[in-house]
């Protein structure tokens, strides 16, 4: 890496960071010194792709810095008028299309109920985004993220076996979970069998209404820049369509079918190996992915897709109860919101 580059990623995480003041969400995470860590992570505590992540950096014991963001825009919660929420703000998404030049994708502007960058392009409005000071480098993609660590960070056990096939299998897994409609789950209202938590419901009655508010704001504001103004467009016109599927009764029916099949194939993955683990013997990058992805849906009321299956449900106690999964999604310091589904879990 050349100086230039160097300065570039420099100046653009002290840019970001300036919008980011809150000491009690910014700060270091398991650093046993006061050297600045290599790693800097933009994450939320309720994003399963930022729960990915904190999990990959708690099996391999990492310190980093947390920029622990706000992902929801309020209207009188944090003043009179609209909050956008921070990952919205300039120094932020100028950080991420940085890192998301290196993935070679248009602009996400349509919407599935998925957020893989694979399938349906980059969105430079999310997080996770991780900084690799040492690089340095700015990583997009929380499956990027997480395969960037463990390659990086080498003198901890491998979350990617070193055996093309099991690294085959291992990759995989996890490209079924980053394909899964989590969004369309979270997000959407389903005619007859909605069983998210209130607070869900709530939050997302008008979630798509004010993040296109949020947007419409910014880009006003910030009209002679067109590279911003030009993923503030692609993300208003993205989140316009996952409004409709949000309300669409055969969308919703149909995403629940087809979580009951992704349940039934991870049934016959684990019929597949001596287990313990998705993928056999040893805890991988796969189980790092299934146990954020369960206990999603555990929290959102769709442990009854596995009722029938006594492997996936062993499985799921045996993820849930992994240090890394305890510690970066069911008890992060500021934890999902309770959820009467997953009283029995904590
Ligand atoms: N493929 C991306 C998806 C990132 C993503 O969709 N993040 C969500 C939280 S999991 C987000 O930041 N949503 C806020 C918004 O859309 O405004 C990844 O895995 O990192």
């Amino acid at each position: 890496m050349n100086t230039i580059t160097n300065q570039a990623v420099a100046s653009l995480v002290e840019a970001a960071n300036k919008e980011l003041a809150d000491p009690e969400r910014n700060r270091l995470v398991q650093g046993g010194d006061s050297r600045p860590p290599r790693f800097e992570l933009y994450h939320a505590g309720l994003s399963i792709c930022s729960q990915k992540v904190r999990a990959v950096l708690a099996e391999k014991g990492a310190a980093y810095l947390s920029h622990e963001m706000v992902i929801l825009n309020s209207k009188g919660i944090y003043s009179e008028g609209l909050t956008p929420a921070e990952n919205y703000r300039p120094g932020y998404v100028r950080l991420r299309m940085h890192g998301g030049k290196a993935l070679n994708k248009n602009y996400a502007d349509k919407h599935t109920g998925r957020s893989s960058v694979d399938s349906e392009g980059f969105d430079p409005c999310v997080v996770p985004t991780l900084v690799d000071h040492e690089l340095p480098v700015v990583v997009a993609d929380s499956k990027r993220i997480c395969a960037h660590l463990d390659r990086e960070i080498s003198e901890s056990i491998p979350l990617m076996p070193e055996d093309e096939a099991a690294s085959r299998a291992v990759s995989e897994q996890v490209a079924i979970v980053d394909r899964t409609p989590h969004p369309a789950v979270l997000y959407g209202f389903h005619p007859d069998d909605d069983r998210r938590p209130d607070f869900i419901k709530h939050v997302m009655s008008d979630v798509y209404d004010l993040k296109v508010e949020a947007l419409e704001a910014l880009i006003k504001q910030n009209s002679a820049d067109a590279d911003l103004v030009a993923a503030y467009r692609s993300k208003i016109a993205k989140e316009l369509a996952g409004k409709q599927l949000a309300r669409d009764d055969n969308v919703q029916h149909a995403v629940r079918a087809e979580m009951k099949d992704i349940i039934d194939n991870l049934d016959r993955q684990l019929a597949s190996t001596p287990g313990p683990w998705v993928c056999g013997s040893d805890f991988t990058m796969a189980d790092v992915v299934w146990g954020v992805s369960l206990y999603r849906l555990h929290w959102l009321g769709l442990a009854y897709l596995w009722n029938d299956l006594a492997r996936v449900r062993e499985y799921t106690d045996r993820v849930y109860n992994r240090p890394s999964i305890r510690e970066a999604v069911i008890n992060f310091p500021s934890p999902m919101p309770p959820s009467p589904h997953t009283m029995d879990v904590i």
